[in-house]
């Protein structure tokens, strides 16, 4: 597999030059400047191609060129995205970068509630606890219905953690679910929103009667409409499962599972309508087994992020060590189906002096690098 590292441009703390040191092959970007809808020109495309080129890697994959809710959600302005999303592809094939990931989920990109989940050892975790989060959705939030969503169980927790629960608290549960993990991957929500709850409220109105059927519709009628730029510039387009692979908030979730893989690869047959094996995401559903997805669909892979959660009692579940010998697994198979497909470690540890530097939630610097360092000789070793 190629070696790549996400990097957030010219503003990211680590710098090309770091990661030249640490091996990186390949880049992992996007035009982060760029606000969601708008094309990316091409001069805008080649200047960043050179940047990563002139320090002697190469741009490997977009992550990612974001889908506006109004082509989720089927606004009356989807079309005219549709074709700005198809220009700023068309201006990327020209430009040579020729992978391009993206997710199709509602509203929130990926969740947790901890961004700092202490380790025995004194490194720390990204962390999803599935009563923190139910209590958001019924008590901060306050979404109509939201209990029904959750069984007893998980309902008793969300009652223990309102007994203690303070203002504070609330902030930091707003903050990790909706504000620091979205910003920077160019989601919804921002760090200079006044009131992310209820921007976040009014997003999901625009999902009133979108069930997981109309989204299917919606992402085959985007993938339809954007194949034949694909066709023509041989550009490979690779969807990100849903991370946690569930419904949430009430929202369909359509990329959670091996059916869902199939529905969406049958619903739109073509080698460049792929997947991000996102082993991540997808160990994070207890209903999938993360290896024989790998086998299966590892030929319809154009990306690979290669981290691994651990499920736990009650819906909770944590970042597993990059050394799970259910990862190790997974990269041999890559290393024997797939071998030239470009992957990038995900959602290290913070550790050493990461906790300071102010990095974005999940992509530490020590923490990535000691997970590439170790998934490097896994890769050796499979050969
Ligand atoms: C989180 C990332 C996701 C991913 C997008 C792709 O760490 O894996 O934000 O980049 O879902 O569009």
């Amino acid at each position: 597999m190629e070696k790549t590292w996400r990097w957030f441009g010219p503003n990211d703390k680590i710098t090309l030059d770091m990661l030249r040191q640490i091996g990186v092959e390949g880049i992992v970007t996007a035009l982060h400047h760029i606000p969601n809808g708008e094309v990316w020109s091409l001069e805008e495309v080649e200047k960043m191609r050179d940047l990563i080129e002139a320090h002697g890697m190469r741009w490997s994959v977009v992550e990612s060129l974001p889908v506006s809710e109004s082509i989720k959600y089927a606004g009356a302005d989807r079309d005219e995205l549709i074709e700005r999303y198809k220009e700023s592809l068309a201006n990327l094939g020209k430009a040579g970068v020729k992978t391009v990931c993206y997710n199709f989920m509602p509203v929130l990109d990926w969740a947790r509630t901890d961004l700092d989940y202490p380790n025995p050892n004194g490194t720390t975790n990204l962390y999803f606890n599935l009563g923190e989060f139910a209590y958001f959705d019924i008590h901060i939030l306050k979404r109509e219905g939201a209990e029904a969503d959750y069984d007893a169980a998980t309902l008793e927790r969300v009652a223990k953690i309102r007994e203690t629960m303070t203002p504070e608290g609330e902030k930091r549960l707003v903050d990790n679910i909706i504000v620091k993990t979205q910003g920077f991957v160019n989601g919804n929500i921002s760090e200079a929103d006044l009131d992310p709850v209820q921007k976040f409220r009014d997003l999901l109105k625009l999902y009133d009667g979108i069930d997981a059927d109309k989204l299917r519709e919606n992402m085959a009628y985007f993938l339809n409409a954007i194949m034949p730029v694909c066709r023509e510039y041989d550009i490979n387009m690779c969807v990100h499962p849903d991370d946690p692979p569930r419904p949430i908030l009430g929202l369909p979730r359509i990329v959670t599972c091996d059916a869902d893989i199939k529905a969406f690869l049958d619903a739109v047959p073509d080698k460049h309508n792929g997947l991000t094996f996102c082993a991540g995401s997808l160990s994070a559903g207890a209903q999938n087994d993360v290896v024989e997805l790998a086998r299966k669909y590892a030929k319809r892979t154009h990306f690979a992020h290669i981290r691994i959660c651990k499920t736990l009692p009650g819906g909770d579940f944590k970042e597993s060590s990059h050394l799970d010998p259910r990862l190790i697994e997974v990269v041999r198979i890559f290393q024997k189906e797939n071998p030239d497909v470009p992957m990038r470690v995900d959602h290290a540890e913070l550790m050493l002096d990461d906790g300071e530097k102010g990095y974005n939630a999940g992509y530490s610097f020590h923490g990535r690098m000691l997970a590439l360092g170790q998934i490097e000789g896994v890769m050796a070793a499979c050969k």
